[in-house]
């Protein structure tokens, strides 16, 4: 458990009180002097806290919609291990780099950093991943599973799957995923994911799972605009991030648990009803070859089998596919 400073102290008192608390209180609570507490309550509205307070009766707190930070993200958190370790940041390179430089020092299994904002956010295949402040969520949970490289795949799978169950259960949006793990809000990017390990031949050392979700963005740059959206644009209302990221946390170790349990068997029927790739017509490049047919199946391993014009089944994996009709 983290130390908490005396600025998150004087929160968490406020937060557990459904009555006003009265000045003298606090500071006798907290062993300091009125005004010392009076310092703590501006810095906590100038974060965003609505603070309301009252002569003769004290402070009572009457919102933190939308503040972020790691109080916030770990009450009322209901994971077994994901965040059991949150690591909160400003800003960030990105916060896959961040979890790999924590993982060398050791750090568990479940150790999450999120970040308000990512400076050089990570996409698959050296693309960039645009991560402004305030109104996304950008973060990544460290893995130490005992499984082999080729089953790393799963773990994407898995993951893409929680995230869509965690937006479908929290926004009531008809998420779905476009194959293998973009989370999708019709036709748009809401989500992505991006995995990294670290293995030997037979066995994975660790694994960094990164998910980025477009939670309150409202315009985007130019070059994505066609293809991303967001949850605040596609329900209509501002979210609450921080309310968001437990419940996607749930679901992640949910599935990625089941994964685990149960290798694909666990998760792929779930997938499987989710995939909006599935059913599509596709593109495959292959060398120079490009070759038309059918989306009909994700295997045990993550490909996605294609029925080819000509009738015969090929497995392919994610940078051979276009899919028609979703960006
Ligand atoms: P991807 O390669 O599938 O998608 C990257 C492409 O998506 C970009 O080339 C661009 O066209 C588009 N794009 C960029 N930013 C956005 C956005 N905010 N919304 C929608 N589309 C966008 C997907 O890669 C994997 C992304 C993982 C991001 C997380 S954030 C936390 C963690 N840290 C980190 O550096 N990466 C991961």
């Amino acid at each position: 458990m983290r130390e908490n400073s005396a600025r998150e102290k004087v929160l968490l008192l406020l937060k557990n009180s459904n009555e006003y608390i009265s000045g003298e209180e606090l500071s006798r609570k907290m062993g300091m002097t009125r005004s010392a507490i009076w310092k703590y309550i501006k810095s906590l509205r100038s974060e965003g806290y609505q603070i309301d307070s009252v002569t003769n009766k004290g402070y009572k707190l009457i919102d933190s919609k939308n503040v972020m930070n790691a109080i916030e993200l770990e009450d009322g958190l209901e994971t077994k291990e994901f965040g059991r370790k949150i690591v909160f940041l400003e800003s960030v390179d990105s916060t896959n780099q961040e979890v790999k430089r924590l993982a060398v020092q050791d750090a568990p299994h479940g150790t999450v950093v999120i970040a308000e904002q990512q400076l050089m956010g990570k996409g698959r295949l050296g693309r960039a991943w645009s991560s402004p402040a305030g109104t996304g969520m950008w973060f990544s949970i460290l893995l130490r599973p005992q499984i082999t490289p080729g089953e790393v795949a799963g773990i994407t799978l898995a993951t893409g799957l929680g995230v869509c169950k965690a937006i479908r259960h929290f926004t009531g949006l008809n998420a779905l995923i476009k194959w293998p793990n973009d989370v999708i809000v019709g036709n748009k990017k809401i989500c992505g994911i991006l995995t990294e390990m670290t293995a030997e031949a037979d066995r994975i050392e660790y694994a960094v799972v990164g998910i980025g979700i477009n939670v309150n963005i409202t315009e985007f740059d130019l070059e994505i605009r066609s293809k991303a959206t967001s949850l605040a644009l596609e329900t209509g209302s501002e979210i609450n991030r921080a309310d968001l990221f437990k419940e996607v946390l749930k679901y992640v170790e949910e599935y990625i648990d089941k994964f685990l349990a149960d290798r694909e068997q666990g998760i792929i029927k779930e997938y499987t009803g989710l995939c909006a790739t599935l059913g599509r017509q596709v593109t495959v490049t292959r060398g120079n070859n490009v070759l038309a047919g059918k989306a009909v199946s994700v295997d045990s391993f993550g490909n996605l089998n294609v029925k080819l014009d000509n009738g015969r089944v090929i497995a392919v994996n994610s940078g051979e596919v276009t899919v028609q009709g979703i960006y």
